[in-house]
């Protein structure tokens, strides 16, 4: 199979864990290079060691949260000096708590719409210009079946994921007469850290998410993100669902008794 993607330059938003860690571990396999961010410096080292004993790519690494504006804009400038970013994996998210509308925390309800949608456009909004002048370039932007059909209590965690998918189709809209494209990937549940942070470690309640059924794995969806990045330049993959086969939407999961 060709390899569109080899020796381009990835930069992965959340990579220390789940979907993003996976996702630099399988792209470094496809001869890309990465540059990946995240709040923990301490996992970000030891993924770039990890990747680095197996494949000879370059692995840049920047601790940075994407909520902090300023300096998503600094380092990223910075980059660009002297690398270019073909492709970028906006993936940095996150759900806090699952709460009526009417007892929500309003802190948590800002971290998520801070992290998700502006920490998305902080980034975008950085590395894009530099995009417009490649022959080719892509941009995935982590959903989720959230974002398409909101469930009790994820009120807004659901909004903040519409509001990726909406900003996936206005790139495109935007993006016109470019060689930039933009992709949606909307998972359903995906067996990762998500609900150790959505349900602060209650091992209870997390057990509960992926109990009686086979949830997706990080694997499962890397290895999607990677086909939709393995394209040729004239195809644009706008949009993908990924479910479990157990769930079809978030109302219907089949769980065994
Ligand atoms: P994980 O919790 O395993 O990973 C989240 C990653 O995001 C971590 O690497 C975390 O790193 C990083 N992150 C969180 N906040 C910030 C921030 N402010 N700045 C930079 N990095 C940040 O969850 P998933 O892998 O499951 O989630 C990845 C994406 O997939 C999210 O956007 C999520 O909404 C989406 N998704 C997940 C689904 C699921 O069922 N798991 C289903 C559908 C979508 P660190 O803490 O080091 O900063
Ligand atoms: C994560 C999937 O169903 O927990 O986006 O919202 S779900």
């Amino acid at each position: 199979m060709t390899n569109y993607i080899k020796n381009k330059t990835v930069f992965i938003t959340g990579a220390t864990s789940g979907i993003g860690e996976q996702l630099a571990l399988d792209l470094s396999k496809m001869n890309t290079n990465l540059i990946l961010i995240a709040r923990n410096v301490d996992k970000l080292n030891f993924l770039k060691e990890r990747i680095q004993k197996d494949v000879n790519i370059n692995v840049d690494i920047y601790q940075l949260d994407v909520k902090d504006k300023i300096n998503v804009k600094k380092i990223i400038s910075n980059i660009l000096e002297h690398k270019t970013i073909d492709i970028l994996i906006n993936n940095a998210g996150l759900a806090l708590g699952l709460e009526h509308i009417d007892k929500g925390d309003t802190d948590e309800w800002e971290d998520m719409i801070d992290t998700n949608i502006k920490g998305l456009l902080y980034v975008s909004r950085a590395i894009i210009p530099q995009m417009r002048d490649l022959s080719t370039a892509h941009i995935i932007n982590i959903g989720s079946v959230a974002g398409k059909t909101a469930y009790p209590n994820g009120n807004v965690y659901c909004a903040s994921k519409s509001a990726v998918h909406s900003l996936g189709d206005s790139m495109n809209a935007d993006l016109l007469n470019t060689n930039i494209k933009v992709s949606t990937i909307a998972p359903g549940a995906v067996e990762t850290n998500f609900s150790n942070v959505r349900f602060n470690e209650d091992a209870e309640k997390i057990h509960a998410v992926y109990d009686g059924y086979k949830a997706l794995s990080a694997k499962d969806i890397s290895q999607s993100i990677i086909s939709v990045l393995n394209t040729p330049r004239h195809v644009n993959i706008q949009y993908l669902d990924i479910m479990p086969t157990a769930q079809r939407n978030p109302y219907l999961l089949a769980r065994n008794e």
